[in-house]
């Protein structure tokens, strides 16, 4: 994947489901298993964000070849980046459990997917367990990466100030190259200096000032979307609405990520028809002219459970639900960098190559700096080379500029 792509990663206390839901979303094949700390280094997968490409508008879809993802007549599926890291416990940022490296895992994800085990079968280590309410999980795991970001920011922070002072730097300018490390532009310093309404000089800055400033961080840097997972299970009802009342201000989505999982199982083994996100399936059962393979008594079984406990009772497993509402919170948009903003080829390739041929998706607000930042080498040297069109300097192309769209 180029360094442009959208990077979502998983966290959560082992066993919660990550790696189940990053084989959901995915096609990847991470080892999944019932007892803490399957996952070690992480894994990654290549999820796909359904959106309107630009190539329809302009009747140029048979011309349309992006270089990653595809087009499909005008609908085309843009590619993100699933992380599935290991499992956090209390006291992670001070290395307990298998420490403090996973979460450097973190430092260039755009968002977060927070994976919490409703079930209350498995405790803060993820180890199985009866009865377990998991509405501290929330705030515990939400320390553990505060307090990461915040111990590195305090083991260098006298000599920070100290610089800070001697080169008459502005405190967005210091912190930002103190958090360069993860992905952290100054315009996202400043917004989060404004957010938690930061003015005071830096050298003045005590230990609650800088908890203050992470905390902001935090969410401005990292917006979590928290999927409540395994509510295929009996406990979950209960402890659903206890963590919705808990944190009415979340954005909880609902999943079954080894539901999805198993659909897609059988689904390729031609058991059955299922499209990801879908609220049913088709068996051969529902219509013998789908050319599916019969399901034998145990199978019907397990379908049936899906059903009942999932799909009638939620709409759906949730899992394609997570990623949508990660895209529509972070009011995340399409850009499509071109070269030629008249027959929209890329730099280095014809219009023989195929038209539209990158497409990144980035958080609305970002600025042309930002953007150019974000591509680096690849369209760091777009930006510069844009064209002039009628006398103004025209970087990037975005479906934003196309009204209607
Ligand atoms: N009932 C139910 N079980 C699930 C669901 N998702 C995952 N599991 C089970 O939970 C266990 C742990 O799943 P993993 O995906 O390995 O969990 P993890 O979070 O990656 O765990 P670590 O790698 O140890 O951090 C496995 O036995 C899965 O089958 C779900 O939606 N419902
Ligand atoms: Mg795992």
């Amino acid at each position: 994947m180029s360094k442009s792509t959208f990077l979502v990663a998983c966290v959560g206390k082992p066993s919660a489901g990550k790696s189940t839901f990053l084989n959901a979303v995915t096609d990847a094949t991470a080892k999944m298993g019932n007892y803490p700390f399957t996952t070690i280094e992480p894994n990654r997968g290549v999820a796909y964000h359904g959106i309107t490409c630009p190539c329809a508008r302009f009747q140029k879809s048979t011309l349309c070849r992006p270089r990653h993802g595809h087009c499909d007549q005008g609908k085309r599926f843009v590619p993100i980046e699933i992380l599935d890291i290991a499992g956090l416990v209390p006291g992670a940022s001070q290395g307990i459990g298998l420490g403090n490296q996973f979460l450097d895992d973190l430092r260039h994800a755009d968002a977060l997917i927070h994976v919490v085990d409703v079930s209350g079968t498995t405790d803060a280590h993820g180890k199985a367990t009866v009865g377990y309410d998991p509405s501290d999980d929330i705030d515990w795991l939400r320390q553990e990466i505060h307090a990461w970001i915040f111990h590195n920011l305090m083991r260098k922070w006298p000599g920070t100030v100290r610089r800070h002072l001697a080169i008459k730097a502005t405190p967005a300018e210091t912190l930002q190259q103190q958090l360069s490390g993860y992905g952290t532009t100054l315009p996202v310093v400043i917004s989060t200096l404004e957010q938690a309404q930061l003015t005071s000089p830096l050298d003045q800055w005590d230990e609650d000032t800088v908890h203050r400033f992470v905390a902001t961080f935090l969410k401005v840097r990292f917006p979590m979307v928290i999927a409540l997972n395994k509510i295929d299970s009996t406990a979950a009802d209960q402890n659903v609405s206890k963590l919705m009342r808990k944190y009415p201000s979340e954005q909880f989505v609902l999943t079954s990520a080894l539901v999805e999982h198993f659909l897609k199982t059988l689904r390729d083994q031609g058991y059955i028809h299922y499209r990801e996100g879908e609220e049913d399936f088709t068996t051969a059962d529902d219509d013998p002219a789908a050319g599916l393979k019969p399901l034998d008594e145990k199978l019907k079984g397990r379908l049936n459970n899906v059903r009942d406990l999932v799909l009638f009772r939620y709409g759906s497993t949730g899992c394609q639900d997570v990623l949508s509402t990660i895209m529509d919170t972070l009011h995340v948009i399409p850009v499509f960098p071109v070269k030629n903003i008249r027959n929209f080829a890329s730099e280095g390739t014809p219009q023989t190559d195929g038209i539209f041929r990158d497409c990144v998706l980035i958080r609305s607000g970002i600025t042309v700096r930002e953007f150019a930042w974000k591509m680096f080498s690849e369209a760091g040297k777009l930006y510069h080379t844009a064209e002039t069109v009628g006398g103004i300097q025209v970087s990037l192309l975005s479906v934003d500029m196309f009204p209607g769209q």
